[in-house]
């Protein structure tokens, strides 16, 4: 059986909602931040050679790397209809955003963190310097960029229900964490179209049943 390693206020809950919508059984086990860089704790590094949450172990099988984990456990569910069909357009989105989600808005989303908390770790002296550094890479590089994904992301989902169509998908689950996060770091105020995402996804069972088990959920704002 599957076990999650589960980071609290992590990327894994897009894991436990990946299992609910599937009504697998699976085994949890929490683990708590630590430090003042709120870093996963000594032995969840051990799990893994890279030590990112999520980490699932499956018997001797240790698996990171969130895209990664979600396509080892559709392949143990070949019934499931998280993910389209070869060759249909759903699929096409389907990849686009399963594959643009983590390799291109959750990076921005880290950097985005990483640069808030430069300002506010750095010593006081070299503040000044280190705001207009940070302010400058924000509007040349990462706000166009989160800007134009944001944009895309709306588009997409005036046309369909979710990102692929109007079936949920993997994709929307790992879209999910994202965009929680976005909503608290930047707010989504602007989105109507992400907004109604966002209520539809809690309003399922299946995230309601990983939100339960994953206790209280608090995405780092900062
Ligand atoms: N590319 C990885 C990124 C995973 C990642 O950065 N996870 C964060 C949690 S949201 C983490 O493990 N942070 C704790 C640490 O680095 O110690 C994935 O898709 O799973």
């Amino acid at each position: 059986m599957i076990t999650v390693h589960h980071l609290e206020n992590s990327q894994s809950i897009r894991i436990l909602w990946l299992l609910e919508e599937l009504g697998a059984e699976y085994k949890l086990q929490h683990y708590k931040r630590v430090g003042v860089n709120t870093l996963a704790p000594e032995e969840y590094k051990k799990l893994h050679p890279i030590g990112t949450s999520p980490t699932i172990t499956d018997g001797d099988m240790v698996l990171a790397e969130t895209n990664a984990i979600v396509d080892y456990i559709l392949d143990k569910h070949p019934e499931q209809s998280l993910r389209p069909l070869p060759g249909s357009e759903e699929r096409t989105r389907y990849l686009f955003w399963l594959h643009a989600t983590q390799g291109s808005l959750m990076p921005l989303l880290i950097e985005s963190l990483i640069f808030k908390r430069m300002i506010s770790k750095v010593p006081f002296f070299i503040r000044p310097v280190t705001k207009l550094v940070v302010g400058k890479v924000r509007e040349t590089y990462l706000n166009p960029r989160l800007n134009r994904l944001f944009g895309y992301i709306e588009a997409e989902l005036g046309k369909s229900t979710w990102l692929a169509g109007e079936k949920l998908t993997a994709a929307d689950i790992v879209m999910g964490y994202c965009l929680e996060v976005a909503e608290i770091r930047i707010g989504a105020d602007d989105y109507p179209n992400i907004k109604g995402f966002l209520k539809r996804m809690r309003d399922r069972p299946a995230y309601k049943a990983a939100m339960e088990k994953n206790g209280e959920f608090k995405p780092l704002a900062d």
